[in-house]
């Protein structure tokens, strides 16, 4: 499961060089590691062969130019050789970021896009920021079936200025990224343009407040993780941390041990899909609608971390290797972060009659990794807690994307956020591929509420009781969430028995969540089917990861999900997939700008009867002696 190496990435390339798969005009978009099929891995864990060597695969992504096709490779490293080569004529894949630079500099170097900064008095186009943003599927009858990108742009007075800070309303290039050619100049007509900078760094700022004293993280006697390559073991749990050049961050064979026994939990979990779509129906906004992930893939997006900076306390860093267009490997420093967190409260109580007092502080691991897609940064952070709590945290922040409007208009479908700036309403959606393994591999999965018991058995009208729901097939697995029956969804494992002779679960519990507002059958309805539910249940596929389908980019129709789920599979006492879609309505805030402090969402795995009891209560008391009471004689414990 460890991701490709430079010198497997080099190897890959090598192997398909020599099947005469890269002549010129071709573009490796995706490079990455094929994982071995699930029964292999099982098989392999059972039979524990003590090192044996297992040939490692690696599956590729190209783009021939030239013959406006693309190609899927599988290959064997370990023998060499390419294992099979599948031609799609039907798709487009991602956008790479080769292909995004190049169609940057061709707009910028475009005479027609010079002639509209010039009518506009600007005269240096290497001050403005352009972006290649994918184009969907509302374009043009005569560009149907070209490979294309549409660019939006902003401009600065200084290089160091807010790219986002003035926008060149009304401007946007459209690219055919095959043939690396302009093929327009859209010009909607000229917004005057923002007079204020939006900077945000200290020199900008000028004056920062003098009154915060130094919060240091000490931990004198190193981590209580333990770090082997990818695998990572930390209280009672183990797991192994990996990365795909598309889902970034991925989570392997998460388990706990409970009474010396290795109970599994999770058997992988990732961002499959990431879709924002804008609300505003003007020029510059009605294309905005970026599946980040299946458009361009997170890895290329990671962020090196910095130490003390995104991450404080005593880190464990993870390095990343991708490959870009050509092949050739680079390397993320810092790309994943590994550290404890002090959590406040884990459990307490106070003996009322004998004052008695039990405390105890709660501690979590925290796996993270940030993406920055163009204005936007994403920050994924999953925690392990000492309950045998998952959680699954996003957040957002960075610059809200802008628009230009005229001096005394009003946004309709966005909300000013500086003199001539406005950010445009948007939502974004994330889809987390959750291959649960709850104590094994055949799972059930319930809906569960809450609701009030039937009159005949509620005679003083205050009795509720608790309705699970099995999911039997996929028709079954499509839900929304209901957050004032308390609904959640239950996973559990039919062949293995708690205590009370329940079968043992985790439970999936929503957090903050939205619906959808773009109308059904627009295009934004129709290219992300899965964003109708929030739950989507599947059994095991090898080939289907991607919520939105393997080549979101330009579709008129989600391929994903929504197709798979049509056959209506079994899913009770099986394998099962849960797709968990989460959202945020983002109406911005002028606080939100120059650079939004973060938002949060997310969802918690909760063990439901996993346990026979708090697997928490032997977390043992602490007295940390570094803390200090002040402003009083009272000491602490
Ligand atoms: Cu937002």
């Amino acid at each position: 499961m460890d991701p490709l190496s430079a010198e497997e990435l080099e190897r890959a390339v090598t192997i398909m060089r020599g099947a005469g798969l890269l002549s010129d005009g071709v573009r490796i978009v995706l490079l990455e590691l094929a994982e071995p099929d699930k029964e292999a891995v099982q098989a392999y864990e059972d039979d524990s062969p003590g090192g044996d060597a297992v040939d490692r695969t690696a599956a590729a992504v190209l783009r021939d130019s030239r013959a406006l096709t693309t190609f899927e490779v599988d290959l064997s490293l370990g023998r060499g050789e390419v294992i099979e080569v599948r031609e799609r004529a039907d798709v487009q894949p991602a956008v790479t970021a080769g292909e995004s630079a190049e169609c940057i500099e061709l707009v910028r170097a475009h005479p027609g896009f010079r002639a509209a900064l010039a009518q506009r008095g600007l005269t240096d186009p290497g001050l403005v920021t352009i972006e290649a943003w994918g184009i969907g599927d509302q374009v043009a009858p005569a560009y149907a079936g070209r490979r294309l990108v549409w660019c939006p742009c902003w401009t600065r007075r200084h290089p160091g200025d807010n790219p986002y800070a003035r926008p060149l309303e009304g401007v946007y290039a459209i690219v055919d990224l095959d043939r690396m050619v302009v093929l327009e100049i859209e010009d909607h007509g000229i917004t005057e343009l923002a007079e204020r900078d939006g900077n945000y760094t200290p020199d900008a700022v000028g004056q920062m407040r003098d009154d915060l004293k130094a919060l240091e993280i000490v931990q004198p006697d190193g981590p209580s993780f333990i770090v082997d390559g990818w695998s990572v073991q930390w209280q009672n749990w183990a797991l192994r941390v990996g990365f795909t050049p598309r889902e970034g961050l991925v989570l392997h064979g998460i388990r706990y041990r409970d009474q010396g026994r290795e109970r599994p939990v999770l058997y992988r979990a990732s961002f499959s899909e990431l879709f924002v779509p804008y609300g505003d129906p003007s020029p510059g906004c009605y294309r905005r609608n970026a599946f980040d992930i299946g458009e361009h893939g997170l890895g290329p997006l990671t962020n090196s971390l910095e130490l003390g900076c995104d991450c404080l306390g005593t880190i464990r860093y993870f390095d990343v290797v991708l490959a870009d267009d050509a092949g050739v490997p680079y390397t993320v420093r810092n790309a994943i972060c590994l550290h404890e967190e002090d959590f406040g409260l884990l459990w307490k109580h106070t003996d009322a009659s004998t004052g008695e007092v039990e405390v105890r502080r709660a501690r979590r691991l925290v796996i993270s990794s940030i993406a920055t897609a163009d204005n936007y940064e994403y920050a994924f952070y999953w925690y392990l807690y000492q309950d045998g709590t998952i959680e699954c945290e996003v957040k957002l922040t960075g610059i809200v994307l802008t628009g230009g409007i005229a001096d005394g208009d009003r946004p309709s479908y966005g909300r000013i956020v500086a003199p001539r700036v406005t950010a445009p309403n948007h939502q974004h959606f994330f889809n987390v591929r959750l291959d649960l393994d709850v104590d094994g591999s055949k799972n059930t999965v319930s809906e569960v509420h809450a609701e009030p018991a039937p009159d005949d058995e509620n005679p003083y009208g205050g009795a509720f009781r608790r309705v699970a729901t099995p999911l039997r097939s996929e028709h079954d697995g499509g839900q929304l969430i209901e957050p004032l029956s308390g609904r959640y969804w239950r996973i559990e494992n039919p062949g293995k028995r708690n205590l009370f002779g329940d079968p043992v679960a985790y439970k999936l519990i929503p957090g903050g969540n939205t619906g959808v507002l773009s109308v059904p059958g627009s295009s934004v309805r129709r290219r992300a089917e899965f964003i109708d539910k929030h739950l989507w249940v599947t059994p095991y596929a090898p080939d289907e990861r991607f919520a939105s389908g393997s080549y979101p980019n330009q579709t008129s129709r989600d391929t994903g999900l929504a197709r798979w789920v049509e056959q209506d599979r079994p899913i009770e006492d099986a394998d099962v997939v849960l797709w968990y879609t989460f959202g945020s309505t983002h109406l911005p805030r002028p606080e939100d700008w120059p650079v939004m402090p973060v938002e949060r969402i997310g969802f918690l795995l909760k063990p439901d009867g996993f346990f026979d009891r708090s697997p928490a209560i032997d977390v043992p008391p602490s007295l940390d002696s570094c803390s200090k009471s002040v402003g009083d004689d009272h000491g602490c414990c």
